[in-house]
Protein backbone atom coordinates (compact mmCIF):
# COMPACT_ATOMS: atom_id res chain seq x y z
CA UNK A 1 0.00 0.00 0.00
CA UNK A 2 1.32 3.76 -0.53
CA UNK A 3 -1.20 4.51 2.20
CA UNK A 4 1.13 3.37 6.07
CA UNK A 5 2.18 5.03 9.05
CA UNK A 6 6.19 6.19 9.05
CA UNK A 7 8.12 6.21 11.99
CA UNK A 8 11.19 8.80 12.98
CA UNK A 9 13.12 7.16 15.84
CA UNK A 10 15.35 9.00 17.11
CA UNK A 11 17.94 8.23 19.66
CA UNK A 12 19.90 9.54 22.58
CA UNK A 13 23.04 9.38 22.84
CA UNK A 14 25.84 6.54 22.27
CA UNK A 15 28.92 6.55 24.85
CA UNK A 16 32.50 5.35 23.30
CA UNK A 17 32.40 2.45 25.42
CA UNK A 18 29.27 1.26 24.55
CA UNK A 19 28.77 -1.72 22.54
CA UNK A 20 26.85 -2.73 19.44
CA UNK A 21 24.66 -5.17 20.87
CA UNK A 22 23.82 -2.71 23.06
CA UNK A 23 22.82 -0.29 20.35
CA UNK A 24 21.02 -2.52 18.69
CA UNK A 25 18.84 -3.90 21.47
CA UNK A 26 17.70 0.18 21.91
CA UNK A 27 16.50 -0.07 18.31
CA UNK A 28 15.18 -3.07 18.29
CA UNK A 29 12.99 -2.05 21.26
CA UNK A 30 12.01 1.22 18.93
CA UNK A 31 11.19 -1.05 16.67
CA UNK A 32 8.84 -2.62 18.61
CA UNK A 33 7.46 0.93 19.80
CA UNK A 34 7.16 1.58 16.59
CA UNK A 35 4.75 -1.49 15.73
CA UNK A 36 2.85 -0.83 18.74
CA UNK A 37 2.28 2.35 16.92
CA UNK A 38 1.43 0.96 13.80
CA UNK A 39 4.12 2.06 11.69
CA UNK A 40 5.63 -0.03 8.70
CA UNK A 41 8.84 1.97 8.07
CA UNK A 42 10.98 2.95 10.70
CA UNK A 43 14.39 5.40 9.97
CA UNK A 44 16.66 5.36 12.72
CA UNK A 45 19.91 8.04 12.45
CA UNK A 46 23.17 8.71 10.94
CA UNK A 47 26.28 6.37 12.55
CA UNK A 48 23.31 5.18 14.61
CA UNK A 49 25.72 2.46 15.60
CA UNK A 50 28.55 4.12 17.41
CA UNK A 51 29.37 7.33 19.17
CA UNK A 52 29.76 10.34 16.98
CA UNK A 53 33.21 9.58 17.06
CA UNK A 54 34.63 12.39 14.21
CA UNK A 55 34.59 14.52 17.27
CA UNK A 56 37.98 13.11 17.93
CA UNK A 57 41.42 12.95 16.45
CA UNK A 58 42.01 8.99 16.19
CA UNK A 59 45.18 8.28 15.48
CA UNK A 60 45.46 4.83 16.18
CA UNK A 61 44.47 2.53 13.21
CA UNK A 62 42.73 -0.28 15.03
CA UNK A 63 40.62 1.80 17.63
CA UNK A 64 39.46 4.32 14.23
CA UNK A 65 38.32 0.61 12.43
CA UNK A 66 36.59 -0.51 15.20
CA UNK A 67 33.48 1.94 14.29
CA UNK A 68 33.64 0.62 11.41
CA UNK A 69 31.39 -2.12 9.77
CA UNK A 70 33.20 -4.30 6.98
CA UNK A 71 29.64 -6.31 6.09
CA UNK A 72 25.90 -5.33 6.83
CA UNK A 73 24.06 -7.25 8.16
CA UNK A 74 26.83 -8.99 10.43
CA UNK A 75 26.43 -11.07 13.69
CA UNK A 76 25.64 -7.86 15.68
CA UNK A 77 23.10 -5.95 13.35
CA UNK A 78 21.42 -9.41 12.01
CA UNK A 79 19.09 -9.50 15.17
CA UNK A 80 17.67 -6.15 13.67
CA UNK A 81 17.58 -7.51 10.68
CA UNK A 82 15.30 -10.51 11.94
CA UNK A 83 12.95 -7.94 14.39
CA UNK A 84 12.05 -6.15 11.75
CA UNK A 85 11.20 -8.86 8.88
CA UNK A 86 9.38 -10.26 11.91
CA UNK A 87 7.40 -7.84 12.24
CA UNK A 88 7.07 -6.60 8.88
CA UNK A 89 8.89 -3.57 8.93
CA UNK A 90 11.22 -1.95 6.60
CA UNK A 91 13.87 0.34 7.92
CA UNK A 92 16.48 2.64 7.01
CA UNK A 93 19.89 3.16 9.20
CA UNK A 94 23.26 5.16 9.39
CA UNK A 95 26.81 3.53 9.68
CA UNK A 96 30.44 4.33 8.94
CA UNK A 97 31.28 1.17 6.20
CA UNK A 98 34.54 -0.06 5.41
CA UNK A 99 34.90 -1.49 2.26
CA UNK A 100 38.29 -3.39 1.87
CA UNK A 101 39.62 -3.67 -1.31
CA UNK A 102 41.01 -6.61 -3.26
CA UNK A 103 44.53 -5.53 -2.43
CA UNK A 104 43.98 -5.26 1.24
CA UNK A 105 43.44 -1.46 1.33
CA UNK A 106 40.47 0.12 3.11
CA UNK A 107 37.99 2.65 1.83
CA UNK A 108 36.19 4.58 4.13
CA UNK A 109 32.25 5.59 3.67
CA UNK A 110 29.46 7.29 5.94
CA UNK A 111 26.28 5.49 5.14
CA UNK A 112 22.91 4.78 4.95
CA UNK A 113 20.47 1.35 3.72
CA UNK A 114 17.00 1.08 3.37
CA UNK A 115 15.68 -2.32 4.25
CA UNK A 116 12.57 -3.42 2.89
CA UNK A 117 10.14 -5.28 5.10
CA UNK A 118 11.43 -8.76 4.50
CA UNK A 119 14.88 -8.31 5.56
CA UNK A 120 16.54 -7.14 2.23
CA UNK A 121 18.74 -4.40 1.67
CA UNK A 122 16.80 -2.27 -1.38
CA UNK A 123 19.35 0.45 -1.49
CA UNK A 124 22.71 1.36 -0.24
CA UNK A 125 23.79 5.65 -0.15
CA UNK A 126 27.22 6.80 0.64
CA UNK A 127 27.40 10.50 2.23
CA UNK A 128 28.04 12.85 0.06
CA UNK A 129 28.38 16.27 1.36
CA UNK A 130 31.19 15.58 4.15
CA UNK A 131 31.85 18.32 6.27
CA UNK A 132 34.12 19.94 9.14
CA UNK A 133 37.65 19.49 8.75
CA UNK A 134 40.81 16.86 7.81
CA UNK A 135 43.26 18.41 10.01
CA UNK A 136 42.01 19.22 13.99
CA UNK A 137 40.97 22.77 14.18
CA UNK A 138 42.95 24.11 17.46
CA UNK A 139 41.29 25.66 20.39
CA UNK A 140 37.65 24.51 19.62
CA UNK A 141 35.44 22.91 22.41
CA UNK A 142 35.27 19.44 19.71
CA UNK A 143 36.45 18.70 16.42
CA UNK A 144 34.34 17.92 13.18
CA UNK A 145 36.86 15.54 11.44
CA UNK A 146 34.09 14.03 9.25
CA UNK A 147 36.69 15.26 6.23
CA UNK A 148 39.83 12.66 8.09
CA UNK A 149 37.72 9.84 8.14
CA UNK A 150 35.39 9.93 5.05
CA UNK A 151 35.77 9.62 1.80
CA UNK A 152 32.71 11.21 -0.55
CA UNK A 153 30.34 9.26 -1.68
CA UNK A 154 30.56 7.96 -4.72
CA UNK A 155 27.14 6.57 -5.92
CA UNK A 156 25.54 9.87 -6.22
CA UNK A 157 21.71 10.18 -5.06
CA UNK A 158 20.38 6.84 -6.39
CA UNK A 159 16.42 6.24 -5.74
CA UNK A 160 14.97 2.67 -5.18
CA UNK A 161 11.87 1.52 -5.54
CA UNK A 162 10.95 -0.14 -2.47
CA UNK A 163 7.62 -0.16 -0.18
CA UNK A 164 5.49 0.18 -3.16
CA UNK A 165 7.02 4.26 -3.73
CA UNK A 166 10.03 5.95 -4.53
CA UNK A 167 12.61 5.93 -2.15
CA UNK A 168 15.58 7.85 -1.50
CA UNK A 169 18.35 9.22 1.19
CA UNK A 170 20.76 11.47 2.17
CA UNK A 171 22.90 12.11 5.56
CA UNK A 172 22.98 15.16 7.87
CA UNK A 173 24.42 17.69 6.18
CA UNK A 174 23.83 16.98 2.84
CA UNK A 175 19.85 17.66 3.97
CA UNK A 176 21.02 21.36 4.09
CA UNK A 177 21.80 21.44 0.11
CA UNK A 178 19.22 22.15 -2.35
CA UNK A 179 20.65 20.02 -4.80
CA UNK A 180 20.61 16.85 -2.63
CA UNK A 181 16.69 16.88 -2.97
CA UNK A 182 16.42 18.19 -7.09
CA UNK A 183 18.59 15.24 -7.89
CA UNK A 184 16.29 12.37 -6.48
CA UNK A 185 13.04 14.78 -7.35
CA UNK A 186 14.33 14.71 -10.93
CA UNK A 187 14.05 10.76 -10.62
CA UNK A 188 10.51 10.92 -8.89
CA UNK A 189 11.36 10.33 -5.45
CA UNK A 190 8.38 10.57 -2.97
CA UNK A 191 10.09 9.93 0.27
CA UNK A 192 13.78 10.69 1.54
CA UNK A 193 14.82 9.36 4.76
CA UNK A 194 17.93 10.56 6.42
CA UNK A 195 19.49 10.62 9.98
CA UNK A 196 22.19 13.46 11.80
CA UNK A 197 24.27 13.97 13.87
CA UNK A 198 24.51 17.94 14.68
CA UNK A 199 25.82 19.81 17.59
CA UNK A 200 24.12 22.37 19.19
CA UNK A 201 26.57 24.74 18.43
CA UNK A 202 29.20 25.43 15.77
CA UNK A 203 32.50 25.82 17.27
CA UNK A 204 33.52 27.32 13.87
CA UNK A 205 30.88 29.82 13.13
CA UNK A 206 33.34 31.80 15.86
CA UNK A 207 30.51 33.36 18.01
CA UNK A 208 28.48 34.40 15.02
CA UNK A 209 25.13 31.79 14.66
CA UNK A 210 22.77 33.00 17.41
CA UNK A 211 21.80 29.51 19.50
CA UNK A 212 18.02 29.18 18.30
CA UNK A 213 19.37 28.96 14.52
CA UNK A 214 20.63 25.63 14.60
CA UNK A 215 16.91 24.28 14.85
CA UNK A 216 15.82 26.63 12.59
CA UNK A 217 18.22 25.77 9.78
CA UNK A 218 17.77 22.09 10.53
CA UNK A 219 14.08 22.36 9.93
CA UNK A 220 14.06 24.81 7.28
CA UNK A 221 16.69 23.06 4.87
CA UNK A 222 13.90 20.08 5.45
CA UNK A 223 10.95 21.65 4.92
CA UNK A 224 12.50 23.87 2.04
CA UNK A 225 13.63 20.24 0.25
CA UNK A 226 10.45 18.33 0.71
CA UNK A 227 8.01 21.49 -0.95
CA UNK A 228 10.48 21.86 -3.63
CA UNK A 229 10.40 18.44 -4.69
CA UNK A 230 6.93 17.38 -3.54
CA UNK A 231 8.58 14.68 -0.99
CA UNK A 232 8.48 13.26 2.07
CA UNK A 233 11.11 14.02 4.36
CA UNK A 234 11.51 11.71 7.63
CA UNK A 235 14.51 12.81 9.41
CA UNK A 236 15.85 11.01 12.85
CA UNK A 237 18.58 12.91 14.96
CA UNK A 238 20.95 10.96 17.43
CA UNK A 239 20.33 13.73 20.02
CA UNK A 240 21.72 14.70 23.91
CA UNK A 241 24.65 14.97 25.36
CA UNK A 242 26.49 12.52 24.19
CA UNK A 243 30.64 12.11 25.50
CA UNK A 244 30.33 15.85 26.83
CA UNK A 245 28.89 17.81 23.39
CA UNK A 246 24.98 18.59 23.34
CA UNK A 247 23.60 17.52 20.17
CA UNK A 248 19.90 18.94 18.99
CA UNK A 249 17.24 16.68 18.54
CA UNK A 250 14.15 17.98 16.17
CA UNK A 251 13.75 14.90 14.52
CA UNK A 252 10.72 14.91 12.40
CA UNK A 253 8.18 14.04 9.56
CA UNK A 254 7.72 16.81 7.21
CA UNK A 255 4.77 16.58 4.19
CA UNK A 256 5.40 17.50 0.59
CA UNK A 257 3.51 20.51 1.41
CA UNK A 258 6.35 21.67 3.79
CA UNK A 259 4.74 20.76 7.07
CA UNK A 260 5.82 19.13 9.85
CA UNK A 261 3.82 16.46 10.43
CA UNK A 262 5.40 15.16 13.96
CA UNK A 263 7.87 16.27 15.55
CA UNK A 264 10.35 14.60 18.55
CA UNK A 265 9.73 16.37 22.17
CA UNK A 266 12.76 15.24 23.85
CA UNK A 267 16.62 14.78 23.20
CA UNK A 268 16.70 10.60 23.90
CA UNK A 269 15.59 7.37 22.57
CA UNK A 270 12.16 8.66 21.65
CA UNK A 271 9.27 7.36 17.76
CA UNK A 272 7.11 9.90 16.29
CA UNK A 273 4.89 8.33 13.94
CA UNK A 274 2.46 9.89 11.12
CA UNK A 275 0.16 8.42 8.78
CA UNK A 276 1.56 9.46 5.44
CA UNK A 277 0.22 8.77 1.87
CA UNK A 278 3.11 8.92 -1.20
CA UNK A 279 0.85 9.83 -3.53
CA UNK A 280 0.87 13.32 -1.28
CA UNK A 281 3.31 14.96 -3.49
CA UNK A 282 2.03 14.37 -6.95
CA UNK A 283 -0.31 17.82 -6.97
CA UNK A 284 2.56 19.47 -6.10
CA UNK A 285 4.85 18.07 -8.92
CA UNK A 286 2.05 18.30 -11.13
CA UNK A 287 1.35 22.41 -10.49
CA UNK A 288 3.99 24.51 -9.25
CA UNK A 289 6.99 22.26 -9.09
CA UNK A 290 6.11 20.43 -13.01
CA UNK A 291 10.01 20.14 -13.56
CA UNK A 292 9.33 19.03 -17.47
CA UNK A 293 6.49 22.29 -17.82
CA UNK A 294 8.69 25.17 -15.82
CA UNK A 295 12.57 24.27 -15.13
CA UNK A 296 14.59 26.78 -17.04
CA UNK A 297 18.45 24.94 -17.28
CA UNK A 298 19.70 26.69 -20.11
CA UNK A 299 20.28 29.26 -17.41
CA UNK A 300 21.17 26.45 -14.13
CA UNK A 301 24.53 26.25 -16.20
CA UNK A 302 26.95 27.97 -13.33
CA UNK A 303 25.58 25.52 -10.48
CA UNK A 304 27.44 22.82 -11.85
CA UNK A 305 30.48 24.46 -13.49
CA UNK A 306 31.96 25.80 -10.29
N1 LIG B 1 27.03 14.96 10.89
C1 LIG B 1 26.97 16.13 10.20
O1 LIG B 1 27.03 16.14 9.00
N2 LIG B 1 26.84 17.26 10.95
C2 LIG B 1 26.89 18.56 10.38
C3 LIG B 1 27.51 19.53 11.32
C4 LIG B 1 28.68 20.15 10.68
S1 LIG B 1 29.48 21.30 11.74
C5 LIG B 1 31.01 21.42 11.03
C6 LIG B 1 25.53 19.12 9.99
O2 LIG B 1 25.44 19.74 8.93
O3 LIG B 1 24.56 18.98 10.73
Amino acid sequence: SRQFTVAAAQMGPVARADTRSQVIDRLIAMLHTANQAGATLVVFPELALTTFFPRWVIDDPEELDSYFEAEMPNNETQPLFAAAAELGIGFHLGYAEMVIEDDGSKRYFNTAIIVDRDGQIAGKYRKVHIPGHAEPQPGQTHQHLEKRYFEPGDLGFPVFRSMDGVMGMCICNDRRWPETYRVMGLQGVELVMLGYNTPSTNPFAKGEEAPHLGMFHNHLSMQAGAYQNGTWVVASAKAGMEEGIHHMGGSCIIAPTGEIAAQAQTEGDEVVTAPIDLGRGVYIRETIFNFAAHRRIEHYGLNTSR
